[in-house]
């Protein structure tokens, strides 16, 4: 962080042509007001946002990505499809110029993610594999891959999306051939390869309490007692404004916490149906200020992520049409009622 304020100040000095001598490097920046991130880690907290690999061409995104936050996730370029497009051969290509982009700026970052349902490569999709099989499939995945990354990276979405709505487990290639134990395993492994990373389990619909986060409780509770490393519960937080806002998120949160673990807010967006109104882009500034209060509110609540910072970037459009606008910022990167009502929280 100081080394960034250093840079950010001799950007401002050299533009300025002020950075001559020692009497002018000791002016205060008259410009620069404390980012989100400079916001958050004085309570101790980070403010981060994903980002994607096909969008850092574009200079005028990278230079707020690099400024505004201090954690970075990679949208895609860790996903197993990225990572081991065939069996035994790895590509570390997109997820290593995203954590290279991030050191640059001196900022962390959340990796995600080792075991999920989705975006996994045809090789391992399409054919049928024995259990010791694909146990030994997984192990090697996630030993290569967090031992790639070991020391580079803060955290890790160890286990992504493991349960349905009503609580029971996902019936995903992983639940189906392995049972449930495959959870623990993969939390064992990603230890022994990183014992440094933090190591979550990481899920959407389950800010609210409910039968989805219930079932989160439970497993980690049982986790613990176990003494398998388990260290945080990501809430992902893709929130949309006709469902509501998940008014038990402070106290869920806090339940998470009272069982010795970490939580964060990990990919937080809020979209609505299109067009984007005053009243809406208002309704959506008090989700962000409400939600970033909510994790300031609970002590082991690490910080909050956004799942791309810009409209420009979203992922929500393609997945959902008719609705978008779920960011903080707009199309044009210019900061929204989402930007200042987050400062507002974290101020
Ligand atoms: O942001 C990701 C998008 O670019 C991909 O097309 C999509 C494919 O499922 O995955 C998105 O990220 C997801 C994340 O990995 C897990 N939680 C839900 C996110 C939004 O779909």
């Amino acid at each position: 962080m100081r080394l960034r304020l250093a840079g950010a100040l001799a950007a401002v000095l050299v533009t300025a042509g002020l950075a001559a001598g020692p009497a002018a490097q000791a002016a205060p920046d008259p410009v620069r007001q404390p980012t989100l991130a400079d916001l958050a880690e004085r309570h101790g907290r980070y403010f981060g946002s994903a980002t994607d690999n096909p969008e850092l061409t574009d200079t005028a995104y990278t230079r707020l990505l690099g400024s505004e936050v201090d954690m970075i996730t990679p949208g895609n370029g860790m996903k197993w499809y990225a990572t081991e497009p065939q069996q035994g051969v790895f590509d570390w290509t997109d997820g290593d110029e995203i954590v290279d982009l991030a050191r640059r700026h001196h900022q962390k970052v959340r990796a995600h993610t080792l075991v999920w349902h989705s975006q996994l490569p045809d090789w391992l999709t399409s054919r049928q594999w024995t259990a010791s099989e694909l146990r030994a499939v997984l192990k090697k995945h996630i030993t290569t891959e967090v031992r790639h990354y070991r020391g580079k990276v803060y955290a890790w979405d160890v286990v992504n999306e493991a349960f349905d709505e009503d609580g029971s487990y996902r019936e995903t290639i992983w639940y189906k051939t392995l049972g449930p134990g495959y959870i623990a395993d993969a939390l064992r492994w990603a230890h022994q390869a990183d014992p440094h990373a933090r190591l979550y389990l990481n899920d959407y619909n389950i800010e609210a309490t409910g039968p989805k986060s219930d079932a989160y409780h439970r497993l980690a509770k049982d986790l613990k007692a176990r003494g398998v490393p388990l260290d945080g519960v990501g809430f992902q937080a893709h929130l949309a404004l006709q469902y509501g806002y998940p008014a038990t998120l402070e106290d869920n949160l806090r339940r998470f916490s009272r069982l010795g673990l970490d939580t964060a807010l990990t990919e937080v967006d809020v979209r609505m149906q299109l067009p984007a109104t005053e009243e809406k882009l208002a309704e959506q500034a008090t989700w962000y200020r409400d939600l970033t209060a909510a994790c300031l509110a609970v002590r082991r609540c690490a910080g909050v992520t956004i799942w791309d910072y810009t409209d420009k970037y979203s992922w929500i459009p393609a997945f959902f049409p008719g609705e978008g606008a779920a960011l903080p910022w707009d199309e044009e990167l210019r900061p929204k009622p989402a930007y200042q009502a987050l400062r507002e929280a974290l101020r």
